[in-house]
């Protein structure tokens, strides 16, 4: 990488246009979320050396064990976001309620709230795997100056304002839309500045790679078996290769820039799902579309579920378009001949 590369500062600068009606407080929460991403990447790094792996024994409202980064990631996300004042609410994984962003005068005049999963992926973390941090930007619909209301947090992903990931992993990137293209920063951690390299990211229309937990196969609806014997057939351009590393964000990631599907359908174990609309399936289902590719639940555009409530979960087929159309057929044909 160059390091006449546009650095990430740079480029919100050179772009304001990618950043409408925002006054600025869009691109100060990009800084708030890039320095943020660097204080997790340092901790995330030196997790195997320092006593902040494994569990703290307390369970997050998911009912999963909170891992001391997931806890610590949590903090420096909210905090960072908090001592900026730049929204008005937070929205995050690891709280069972969102919460409320007042300016240091008491007021609410910020217009954008942000969800997150601060650090996902983490049961990765103790065998040294790539783990994300998953966010998505909406503005406000309830009046600017009165508290931040769960109304302002439960939109249909349609309205996102901005949405990115971050991964953990060989090298920190930091991926994120406004609405206007999808642009790839890596962070060179000696110098400590993410730089351009991923520029107008696009995701093929086709792919040969899918990605789901084959471990729950025999739980999978009826569409979701018929598809993956689909993609393991010998013919055409098949059979695909099966990858899937069990961290979100690092498997979409591969995924647009080679072409794939990752799937998390919903199971007679997980009745709805595991993913969580909100804050996993939206940020990447904007990020995707707006790479040219595709985000379903099976049947219908993700992004226009109307939530109901904060934590909610939701089937998710996602990547190439050409492939998450496939799986859609095959959902549809298997419910039109029961
Ligand atoms: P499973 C991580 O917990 C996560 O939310 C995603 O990052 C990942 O793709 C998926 O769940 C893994 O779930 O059930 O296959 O371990």
């Amino acid at each position: 990488m160059q390091e006449n590369n546009k650095t990430l500062g740079e480029f919100i600068i050179e772009n304001q246009k990618d950043f409408p009606y925002s006054s600025g407080e869009l691109s100060r929460i990009f800084n708030s979320i890039k320095l943020a991403a660097k204080v997790v990447s340092h901790k995330v790094n030196k997790a195997g050396l320092v006593d902040i792996i494994g569990g703290v024994g307390e369970k997050n409202v998911q009912g999963e064990d909170q891992q001391k980064l997931d806890v610590y990631a949590n903090e420096i996300f909210i905090q960072t976001l908090i001592n900026r004042e730049i929204v008005c609410g937070i929205a995050s994984e690891e709280n069972d309620d969102f919460i409320t962003v007042e300016g240091s005068d008491k007021s609410h005049n910020n217009k954008y709230v942000l969800l997150m999963d601060p650090l996902d992926g983490s049961s990765n973390i103790d065998v040294n795997v790539s783990v994300g941090t998953i966010f998505s930007v909406y503005r406000r619909i309830t009046p600017i100056g009165t508290p931040v209301t769960l109304e302002d947090f439960l939109q249909p992903g349609i309205n996102q304002v901005a949405a990115g990931y971050v991964i953990y992993g060989t090298s920190t990137m930091l991926v994120y839309t406004t609405g206007c293209g999808v642009n790839g920063f890596t962070l060179n951690p000696a110098i400590g500045s993410f730089y351009l390299s991923h520029p107008k990211m696009t995701i093929p229309a086709d792919g040969s790679i899918y990605s789901v937990n084959e471990g729950n196969y025999v739980h999978f609806p009826q569409g979701v078996k018929d598809y993956i014997k689909y993609c393991q057939l010998e013919e055409e351009d098949r059979p695909y290769t099966s990858r899937y590393i069990g961290s979100l964000a690092s498997d979409i990631h591969r995924n647009i820039i080679k072409g794939g599907i990752y799937l998390y359908p919903t199971s007679s174990k997980a009745v709805k799902g595991k993913l969580r609309l909100l804050y996993e399936c939206n940020p990447m289902a904007f990020i995707v579309e707006q790479a040219g590719g595709k985000a379903s639940d099976g049947f219908d555009r993700v992004m226009e579920i109307v939530p109901t409530s904060l934590h909610e979960r939701s089937a998710f087929f996602c990547g190439s378009t050409n492939m998450v159309n496939k799986i859609e057929d095959c959902m549809l044909k298997a419910k039109l001949s029961k």
